[in-house]
């Protein structure tokens, strides 16, 4: 039986255990991504703090060793996640990486983040493997809009473009944030927030998702970059007034990080991620989509 929202809240930093002090773990063990954001370009390196950004790649079973030497690091550790670098239901090393913890270490609160591109046939396999919490980064639920967030997705085989790829992304969102939140498993959503494009969607957003079962809505400031090289970032008023917005809908996580794919440690109070995966000194400051 997946944690309910009221013990998350107590002990996940990312759905109010923050307060607590609750610490968590990224395992990178996800390589590839089936979607194109356009203000991703993913790349595996040790300077930049980003979705997508780690320094190495982990296989399924490396990742006891890993947690093993984190939790003796920094005990305060409760949660374990896995938010990429590429998306974890792209292949099948995020669920086989659970089920191993599962194993092991019973009482760590498993935790996934995902773009939901697969998330509506994949639902029942991420509720066998014992998921407490998933995130869904859901920058739209108008495929015009989202079209100008993404470039393509690559579905089953296929590369499907624009507004056609996009309304096939959203019909998967959402049906798969319904499947899992049924199935018991807190789900918080993800939007980052790109004041050119999606600033005036927001409720839309917010409403569809907490319709759909979420309980939970996290925005993230855009950062500059890739294809979206030349928008702005959205200052900390428009940050606000969209918190502001969805909170209308849905309860507002308000203390993001934007944590790498490979942090380690209390989110803005301690990182540990040199020690565990051997990082260079990390310079880049930037966004995550956990
Ligand atoms: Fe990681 Fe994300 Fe789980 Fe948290 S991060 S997979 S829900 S354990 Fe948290 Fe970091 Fe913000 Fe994510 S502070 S980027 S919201
Ligand atoms: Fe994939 Fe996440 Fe990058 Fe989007 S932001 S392309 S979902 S890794």
């Amino acid at each position: 039986m997946a944690n309910t929202y009221e013990n998350l809240q107590m002990s996940h930093p990312c759905f109010g255990g923050h307060k607590n002090n609750a610490g968590r773990i990224h395992l990178p063990v996800s390589p590839r991504c089936n979607i194109a954001c356009k203000f991703c370009d993913r790349s595996i390196n040790d300077v930049e703090e980003r979705p997508g950004v780690t320094s190495k790649i982990l296989a399924p079973e490396e990742s006891v060793e890993v947690l093993k030497k984190a939790l003796e690091i920094c005990p305060d550790i409760r949660v374990a996640g896995i938010a990429g670098p590429g998306d974890t239901l792209a292949t099948d090393r995020a669920l086989e990486t659970f089920k191993i913890i599962g194993e092991k270490f019973p009482s760590i609160i498993k935790c996934m983040s995902t773009n939901g591109l697969m998330l509506n046939e994949r639902a029942d396999e991420v509720i066998n493997a014992g998921i407490d919490s998933l995130t869904v980064t859901v920058n739209a639920v108008d495929p015009e809009i989202e079209s100008r967030l993404n470039d393509y997705i690559i579905y089953h085989g296929e590369k499907i473009e624009g507004v056609e790829g996009a309304e096939i992304l959203i019909e998967n969102q959402l049906a798969g944030i319904k499947k899992v939140s049924e199935a018991g498993i807190t789900v918080k959503v993800n939007t980052v927030l790109v004041p050119e494009i999606n600033a005036d969607h927001i409720e839309e957003i917010a409403k569809a998702v907490k319709e759909a079962g979420a309980k939970i809505y996290n925005i993230i400031p855009l950062i500059p970059q890739h294809k979206l090289k030349d928008l702005k970032a959205p200052c900390c008023a428009e940050i606000d007034e969209a918190r502001t917005k969805a909170s209308k809908y849905i309860d507002v996580f308000r203390h993001c990080q934007h944590c790498r794919a490979d942090a380690v440690g209390v989110p803005g109070k301690s990182e540990f991620g040199d020690q565990i995966y051997q990082r260079r000194t990390r310079i880049k400051e930037t966004f995550s989509h956990g």
